[in-house]
């Protein structure tokens, strides 16, 4: 399968989150993408650097603020004390109910709190560039699947899905699925569906298009009650306005074994059909697999051939985004399972 890399990716690789107000190893590294990367050279899959330019499309979706906070907090953190280089800030305070999000803060550390829902991810001196290059991944594998090409993979991190209009979370800073959705849209895509299959929900994708009747957002995912992101993924959120009836979420208890998730699969996939989707992209997270750290689904190797062929079942131009998954092991041979059974499965 066509896919779009960009190894500036690895200029946002912190080292540590925060974990129980411990400092602990980052699960969203580098290495998680350059596995894949090597996987997908070695199986003959072509790589291309993305040349499209996603900052138009970008600034359709973000705020133009949060944007700017991104583009230039590093050096408004380095300006703070030169020893600020060898820092990472965390956000410690958030306008959370009853407080202002319409007043920008002057404080360095407020401001990264408007721009984020949780502290589980940093911005260091790449993150701007690193977030940059995987929505011109994203942008550049939805112009690819415009253009003709029945399937492309967006192989970019950080990951998107969390990161909503105007602010990062769950690792996430610039939400790329979103930016393959819009990107369809604009080409010519009158409705375009988005299968969310990472074991979060992607509350940030989800709001983007919550009040939107051109794109559909389904998602199967760990129960929010017990899993992150906690406070957004239930069942009764079926979209708003205009995006009345756009809207599906499948919350599965943590947990789940494959038989339950791929019966949600088939749900999901049976609403985008009845809906009538002209195109998908599927914000493709493998953090379902049983072996994940942080999740609680079981998904083996042969369940993400399954998934891979059953999305190339349904026939849509398709562009997949590279979400979460954080066994590395694993992750880079569950990742290619699912882009070659859904080559083997859209051969003609
Ligand atoms: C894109 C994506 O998958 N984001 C996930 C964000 C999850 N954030 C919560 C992480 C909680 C980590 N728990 C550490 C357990 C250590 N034993
Ligand atoms: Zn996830």
């Amino acid at each position: 399968m066509l896919t779009f890399f960009n190894p500036e990716h690895a200029r946002h690789d912190a080292e540590f989150e925060i974990f129980r107000g411990q400092q602990v190893p980052a699960f969203e590294r580098a290495e998680r993408q350059e596995r894949v990367a090597q996987r997908l050279r070695e199986r003959g899959h072509e790589l291309r650097v993305p040349h499209a330019d996603a900052a138009a499309v970008l600034a359709r979706l973000h705020a133009p603020r949060y944007l700017e906070f991104l583009a230039g907090a590093w050096s408004q953190w380095l300006a703070l004390d030169p020893a600020n280089a060898q820092r990472l800030p965390y956000a410690s305070v958030w306008p959370v109910r009853s407080l202002r999000d319409d007043v920008e803060p002057d404080n360095f550390i407020a401001r990264l709190g408007l721009y984020s829902m949780d502290n589980g991810q940093t911005v260091g001196p790449g993150t701007w560039q690193a977030g940059r290059a995987g929505a011109d991944a994203a942008h550049s594998a939805a112009l690819a699947v415009a253009g003709g090409v029945r399937a492309a993979f967006c192989l970019s991190r950080p990951p998107g899905h969390h990161a909503g209009p105007d602010f990062m979370g769950g690792y996430c800073f610039l939400n790329q699925a979103a930016v393959a959705a819009q990107t369809l849209r604009d080409a010519g895509a009158a409705r375009v569906a988005v299968l969310d299959v990472d074991y979060h929900h992607g509350n940030g994708t989800q709001t983007l298009f919550y009040r939107r009747s051109d794109v559909y957002f389904a998602s199967l995912h760990g129960d929010p009650r017990t899993e992150y992101p906690f406070f957004l993924g239930h069942a009764d959120e079926r979209g708003a306005g205009e995006g009345l009836g756009c809207n599906l979420n499948l919350p599965l208890p943590a947990g789940s074994a494959p038989e339950a998730w791929f019966h949600a699969l088939e749900v999901a996939l049976a609403q985008l059909a009845a809906w009538g989707a002209d195109a998908l992209v599927v914000s493709l997270g493998l953090d379902t697999a049983a072996e994940d750290p942080i999740c609680r689904f079981g998904l083996t190797g042969d369940d993400f051939s399954r998934l891979g062929q059953r999305l190339a079942a349904t026939g849509w131009p398709t562009v997949l985004v590279f979400e979460g998954g954080y066994a590395n092991e694993s992750l880079a041979l569950n990742t290619v399972r699912v882009i070659e059974a859904f080559d083997t499965g859209a051969r003609p």
